[in-house]
């Protein structure tokens, strides 16, 4: 209620008291009304008549018709109806905040965009993370890969980085992009499933697109699983350019990097977050936001000149391809930092209107057919979306520097433009915009020539190259987590020669690859590799791949549940808890029952979430402070095993005192480095901070 007043700071209304003398002849109504307090702004139609009843409409008498001319409730009724706009057809679900974005190095050198070399500057910015496949009410944990839009509010118009949590993309030219995306989301003749890749369209699709074949290493990697949205990365993608004031080109692939490292779930673990909490990652963002712990990235760059380009062993306007940090080191140029929620969900989050076509001069496009069709396909799905080409106008998508031209008219229009000329060139008024031929964007003047026709390039037809590159970089972990994933995604798939030709794509990727997921898979013999188009190449690993090299030992961002109850030992939780929060973590108090515990010393702790609803998945460590009543009492509770169970399934630190201890005996937890006494808490804090991988082996089965 504060939080509102402060978000919503309107003056009061001093008719408030005839209002409420009314309510009385509203039954209770008007009695809640008293007791939600406050002042208040008069309740008005849209047209902004008063209302004097929001409780009944127009009747005949107590028990007679409804009346067709109360206006008030038509008004009303009509607006609700119409609430819903046509959700995203692709990113539906997303998560949005403000921030700002800083340069912390000047790129003067390669570009004239002013954010990009005015040093110190801070642009303002709004962040959109998503999901694909999912509708708009789907849940934040999918296996999928995350959209990382932002739009950059910079001094010469809008500049949208409209990126992915992958580098790659699953197909080369974007006439095969509806295709892709009828495959992924729910079959059509059955509805189902939602937000999964898990069915027999997708691989039917996909193994019938041997280009697609490192971006799903990608997605059975545990990228797909983030463990917040904080700890993403994110890349544009595609090669852009820098432009100079001497005109200049520099090609340019955009990386974002989390600054709290990146961190991902287990698939047990994302799929039982679902159960817990289906706004998981949307909650952690806005907790954090609202904690002050702002989300916060680098922006690094990795430029090249076309005489770089051609000695890379594959074409870079090729989407399904990533160049190396190895070969193309990162700079770091830049940070943002997302420091305000919206204020309304819909305004802006929903409303944002993000489209790679909108860039500023000194960037530009470059030939990547991916690139080309999406700079067509994201104006047009506003159009459908936002319902008319007055979209830039809507508070979330309008430039913060001046918007000028003659452009006039069109549904919703909300400018009134004055005077007699809206046409250029005029000689008829002093003040209309002309073009500014110095400061102008101006295309990078690059000579093109050809044979107009329908082809795919030859530098385009190495698919297997940079999958078991991919493959072959990651940790022995990881690799696990890749084929368990195929053999999640495969055993979900109905036709078996659909899993048959997944696996002779495999063998091309990697032959140990290929051979646990036939087994995983119970394929009776292992298929032939299909035929590659050009021969293999054997690239070197790139460390940079992996994720478990780029965790950070840090609780920052990260979150420790304490599970309690009567008779807990209120040093042992307190050294606990003060230990985690000094390391940056949040706590949070678990308990049997919301109102809290009755501790060992008489007073009383309040519960932060009651165990039932407050599983240990979402945290990344527990303790289990006990007293022995307790834990005999909580011995025939399913939610405090499971709690500890999971904690140890998802290889995490677990800290138990001796009541604590008869938990993890049931849920069968084995010692290891892992698992501590209470009063190690330095132990404990430091086992937190990252997850036992070698225990994995122990508690589940991988592929
Ligand atoms: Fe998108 N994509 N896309 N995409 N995309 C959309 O635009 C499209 C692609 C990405 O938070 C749509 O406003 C085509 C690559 C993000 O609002 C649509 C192709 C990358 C978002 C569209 C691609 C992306 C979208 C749907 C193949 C990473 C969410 C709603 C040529 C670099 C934006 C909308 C937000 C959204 C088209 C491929 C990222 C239909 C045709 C590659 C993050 O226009």
């Amino acid at each position: 209620m504060k939080k509102d007043q402060t978000r919503n700071p309107k003056k009061s209304n001093q008719k408030k008291d005839i209002y409420l003398e009314e309510e009385s002849q509203k039954g209770n109504a008007g009695e809640l009304h008293q007791m939600a307090g406050g002042k208040h702004p008069d309740l008005t139609t849209s047209e902004g008549v008063p209302i004097s009843d929001n409780q009944n409409s127009l009747r005949l008498g107590p028990t007679g018709p409804t009346l067709l001319e109360d206006f008030i409730l038509r008004d009303k009724i009509t607006h609700f109806d119409h609430e819903r706009i046509p959700e995203r057809i692709v990113h539906a679900r997303g998560t949005g905040a403000h921030g700002f974005f800083e340069l912390t190095e000047s790129m003067e050198k390669f570009t004239k965009a002013k954010i990009l070399t005015e040093v110190g500057v801070k642009t303002p910015v709004f962040a959109r993370i998503s999901t694909v496949a999912g509708g708009a009410g789907s849940i934040d944990t999918p296996r999928d890969i995350r959209g990382f839009s932002v739009k950059f509010y910079t001094q010469e118009g809008n500049w949208d980085l409209v990126s992915n949590n992958v580098p790659v993309f699953f197909i080369q030219d974007a006439i095969k992009f509806p295709d892709l995306i009828h495959a992924v989301k729910m079959e059509p003749d059955r509805a189902f499933p939602q937000a999964s890749s898990a069915h027999d369209t997708f691989w039917d699709f996909i193994s019938l697109t041997p280009e697609s074949m490192h971006t799903i290493m990608w997605l059975m990697s545990d990228r797909t699983l983030p463990r917040a949205l904080s700890m993403i990365e994110g890349f544009g993608v595609h090669s852009f350019r820098l432009v100079n004031e001497e005109n200049k080109s520099t090609f340019v692939k955009f990386h974002w990097r989390p600054k709290l490292g990146l961190q991902s779930t287990l698939w047990d673990e994302a799929v039982k977050i679902a159960g817990a909490d289906q706004d998981f990652h949307r909650r952690n963002m806005f907790e954090s936001i609202e904690a002050g712990k702002f989300p916060e990235w680098e922006l690094a760059l990795q430029l090249f000149t076309q005489e770089e380009a051609d000695k890379l062993p594959f074409d870079h306007l090729d989407a399904t391809k990533l160049i190396p940090e190895e070969l193309i080191p990162l700079k770091v140029i830049g940070r943002m930092v997302l420091n305000r929620w919206p204020d309304n969900f819909f305004a802006e989050t929903e409303q944002v209107a993000f489209c790679p076509a909108n860039i500023i001069p000194g960037i530009d496009f470059s030939n990547d057919p991916l690139l080309q069709g999406r700079l067509l396909s994201y104006q047009d799905t506003q159009l459908s979306r936002l319902g008319t080409v007055n979209f830039h106008q809507i508070p979330i998508n309008a430039p913060k520097r001046p918007v000028d031209n003659h452009q006039r008219d069109g549904q919703m229009q909300m400018g009134v433009p004055k005077g007699r000329v809206a046409y250029e060139p005029n000689s008829l008024s002093e003040n209309s915009p002309r073009e500014t031929q110095m400061q102008g964007f101006r295309s990078f003047e690059a000579s093109e020539t050809g044979e107009k026709m329908r082809i795919r390039s030859k530098s385009f037809s190495d698919h297997y190259s940079q999958a078991r590159q991919f493959y072959i970089s990651q940790t022995a972990y990881e690799q696990a987590h890749i084929a368990s994933a195929f053999v999640f995604e495969l055993s979900k798939v109905e036709h078996l020669h659909i899993r048959e030709r997944m696996v002779s794509h495999l063998l091309n990727v990697d032959d140990d690859l290929a051979k646990r997921v036939a087994k995983g898979l119970g394929l009776d013999k292992v298929p032939k590799a299909l035929k590659a188009e050009v021969p293999i190449k054997k690239l070197d690993p790139s460390p940079a791949l992996q994720i478990i090299g780029k965790m950070k030992k840090t609780l920052l961002g990260r979150a420790v549940g304490i599970l309690i109850a009567d008779g807990s030992d209120p040093e042992a939780i307190m050294d606990i808890k003060k230990a985690a929060l000094a390391a940056g973590a949040d706590v949070k108090i678990i308990a049997p029952k919301v109102g809290g515990a009755k501790l060992a010393d008489g007073s009383l702790m309040a519960a932060d979430g009651q165990l039932a609803g407050t599983p240990s998945v979402l945290f990344d460590a527990v303790a289990i402070i006990l007293s022995d009543d307790s834990s005999k009492v909580l011995l025939k509770e399913g939610a405090a095993i499971d709690f500890v169970r999971d904690a140890f399934g998802h290889l995490k630190a677990i800290t138990a005192d001796k009541g604590g201890q008869v938990l993890l005996k049931k849920a069968g937890v084995k010692k290891d480095p892992g698992i501590l006494e209470v009063g190690d808490t330095d132990a404990f804090i430091a086992a937190a901070m990252t997850r036992q991988w070698d225990r994995e082996k122990s508690v589940r089965i991988l592929a």
